[in-house]
């Protein structure tokens, strides 16, 4: 098999964080030709400006074009027999990318799992947002809540059922952004039980859970900010007390292993946020972890 790697160069949906020279900062590292990956090339969208809109959203229109195109991307590199790794740009991103892997799982008549690493929940809708900012979105709007015009950018909605929508590393929500993840139901981790149970105990755990339903299709959507800023100072939003890059390496290994991923997201790299090219040298050890489980799984099989 092979990986696709898609630049997703914007930061529509948290205007000026910084990311939309996410990709050209990794390429710049040599990043997908190091990592043997076959490179796509970037994803095109329109200008934005940050402009809200009678909901409060910002930036409602552009955020749903860059997901379309984000779609199309990420379901042509399915289409040539490749897992699509997103590298992002902001959150807001990941939209286009669960839309592209649920209509894929359910082609196939597979289950669709995510799994959402993240300091955010990114449960907010536009009630609940305090910013209008639609990096807030992409985990609720995945499970059917939020803006109309963003629910259109899938082909279904839901294009994710709330069981199946897994956080770890959680340090910062939103008050109305914690009604609306308890009125869904979701299984979210925040760092004090990820301190108390480990990071990839818990993981392992999920896998489990998930194969003993009959395993599925898993699109994991990885957030930079997720880790310790000073691991990952390169973020927009950075959160203090985050993974460490050894358990969060150690998780992505796991679900190498596991043969279940089949798309992922690297989201949030503000390259001009970066000290040096530290935070893009911990995305290639996080893609490294993916790559490596996978191959032990190939080895185990073979
Ligand atoms: C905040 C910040 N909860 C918002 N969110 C994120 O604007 O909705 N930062 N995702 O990375
Ligand atoms: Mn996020
Ligand atoms: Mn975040
Ligand atoms: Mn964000």
């Amino acid at each position: 098999g092979w990986y696709g790697f898609i630049g997703v160069p914007t930061d529509v949906g948290n205007v000026a964080c910084g990311a939309a020279e996410g990709p050209a900062a990794l390429r710049a590292i040599g990043l997908p030709r190091r990592m043997g990956m076959v490179d796509r090339g970037d994803v095109q969208g329109p200008a934005y400006d940050g402009t809200r809109d009678e909901t409060g959203s910002r930036s409602v229109r552009e955020t749903a074009a860059w997901c379309t195109a984000v779609r199309n991307a990420v379901a042509g590199v399915f289409a040539d027999g490749g897992l699509p790794v997103m590298m992002g740009g902001d959150h807001a991103m990941a939209l286009g990318s669960v839309a592209a892997a649920a209509e894929h799982a359910r082609r196939q008549g597979k289950n669709f799992f995510v799994l959402w690493f993240d300091a955010h929940p990114d449960f907010n809708t536009p009630e609940t947002s305090p910013s209008g900012n639609t990096h807030g979105y992409p985990a609720a709007l995945a499970c059917g809540i939020g803006h109309p015009a963003l629910l259109r950018v899938g082909a279904f909605t839901p294009l994710l059922r709330p069981d199946r929508l897994v956080q770890f590393g959680i340090r910062d929500i939103d008050e109305g952004e914690r009604a609306n993840l308890r009125r869904s139901g979701i299984e979210f981790h925040e760092m004090p039980a990820v301190r108390e149970r480990g990071l990839a105990a818990l993981v392992a755990h999920t896998i489990s859970r998930i194969q003993a339903a009959g395993g599925g299709h898993v699109h994991v959507s990885f957030d930079i900010d997720a880790l310790d800023p000073s691991v990952a100072p390169g973020v927009g939003t950075p959160v203090p007390d985050g993974l460490t890059l050894e358990e969060a390496v150690e998780s992505l290994r796991l679900l190498g292993q596991s043969g279940l991923v089949q798309s992922l997201d690297i989201v949030e790299y503000a390259a001009t946020q970066d000290q040096g090219n530290r935070t893009a040298h911990v995305v290639e050890h996080l893609l490294a972890g993916l790559m490596a489980g996978r191959q032990g799984q190939t080895a185990l099989v073979a």
